[in-house]
C-alpha cells in the first residue's frame, strides 16, 4: 500500500512519523514543493494552482490514497485535491474536533489558514458552544525550514504568540499547521502545563486505519524496511540534509 504525502516543505515529516508509528508497513511517496514553501502567506487562489499541479502529479505516481499534510492546503484547496485524484484523500483539519474534550481552544496555524476560519468552522459544527480563537503565525515556518529551532528570535515569536491564547484562558492549542510540532518541546516549555497541546496528525494516522483490508494484511507487511521515496522541486541535497536532522535518514531526494 503506497501513499501520497505533499506539503510545503518539512512539515508533513510530522504527519509522517504519526503514520509510521501506526502503520510501520505503509510506503509512501512524500512530495515537497521547496520551490514554493512557505504557502502559508500566499494567496487562496495560488494555493489552489499549486493543490492542482500537485494532485496531478500524484495521479501518476501510483498510489492508493493522498495525505494532505499541509493545512494551509487543506483549509483552503482540499476540494481541488478530492476533485483530481482517484484514490481516498486524508486531511488534518476534517475530524479534529475529536480529538478535542476541551471548550476552549486556541489554533496556531499559518495566516492562511487562519483567514479561511477552516478549523473554527471544523470545531464548531461538532461543538457549537466551544469557544475558538486563531492565532496567524507567519514566522514559524520560514525559521524551521532554515533550521532555526531554538533561537531568541523563534523563542520570543512563540511567547507572542501564545499570550492573546493565554489570557483567553483556553484550555488546549491545536498545532494547525503540520510545521509547528517540531517546536513542540520549546512551546510545552513556553506554555503553561495546564494546557493541552494537540497535534491532528495522529487522528490523520488513526483513520488511515480504514485503507487496512485483508489483502493488505499489516502484520505481514510488517518487518519490511521504512520505504519512502521523496521528491521536491528544488534543493535535493539540501532537502536530504534536513530528512537526515529529522528522520534520521538521509535519502536519495529526487
Ligand atoms: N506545513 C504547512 C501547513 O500545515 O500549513 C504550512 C506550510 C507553509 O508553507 N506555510
Amino acid at each position: 500500500l503506497r501513499l501520497g504525502i505533499f506539503d510545503s516543505g518539512i512539515g508533513g515529516f510530522t504527519v509522517l512519523k504519526s503514520i509510521q508509528e501506526r502503520h510501520s508497513s505503509f510506503r509512501s511517496i512524500y512530495l515537497a514543493d521547496t520551490q514554493r514553501v512557505p504557502f502559508g502567506t500566499k494567496q487562496p487562489s495560488e494555493i489552489r494552482q499549486i493543490a492542482l499541479e500537485i494532485s496531478k502529479w500524484l495521479c501518476r505516481q501510483n498510489i492508493n490514497a493522498v495525505v494532505v499534510a499541509c493545512n494551509t492546503t487543506n483549509s483552503v484547496a482540499l476540494d481541488v485535491v478530492k476533485n483530481n485524484v482517484e484514490v481516498p484523500v486524508f486531511d488534518l483539519i476534517g475530524s479534529t474536533s475529536e480529538l478535542i474534550h476541551e471548550s476552549r481552544i486556541g489554533i496556531l496555524a499559518t495566516p492562511s489558514t487562519v483567514a479561511s476560519k477552516a478549523y473554527s468552522k471544523e470545531i464548531l459544527s461538532s461543538k457549537p458552544f466551544s469557544f475558538v480563537l486563531e492565532e496567524g503565525c507567519p514566522e514559524f515556518v520560514p525559521m524551521i525550514e532554515r533550521g532555526q529551532i531554538n533561537s531568541s528570535e523563534v523563542r520570543g515569536a512563540i511567547v507572542n504568540h501564545l499570550e492573546p491564547l493565554i489570557k483567553e484562558n483556553v484550555e488546549a492549542i491545536v498545532l494547525g499547521c503540520s510545521h509547528f510540532p517540531l517546536l513542540k518541546p520549546i512551546f510545552k516549555e513556553l506554555m503553561p502545563s495546564n494546557i493541552r497541546l494537540i497535534d491532528p496528525s495522529l487522528n490523520l494516522a488513526k483513520k488511515l486505519d480504514t485503507l487496512i483490508t485483508p489483502s493488505v494484511n499489516e502484520v505481514d507487511l510488517a518487518r519490511k524496511p521504512i520505504d519512502i521515496h521523496f521528491c521536491v522541486t528544488s534543493d535535493p541535497s539540501q532537502f536530504s540534509d534536513k530528512a537526515s536532522h529529522w528522520l534520521g535518514i538521509r535519502p536519495e531526494v529526487e
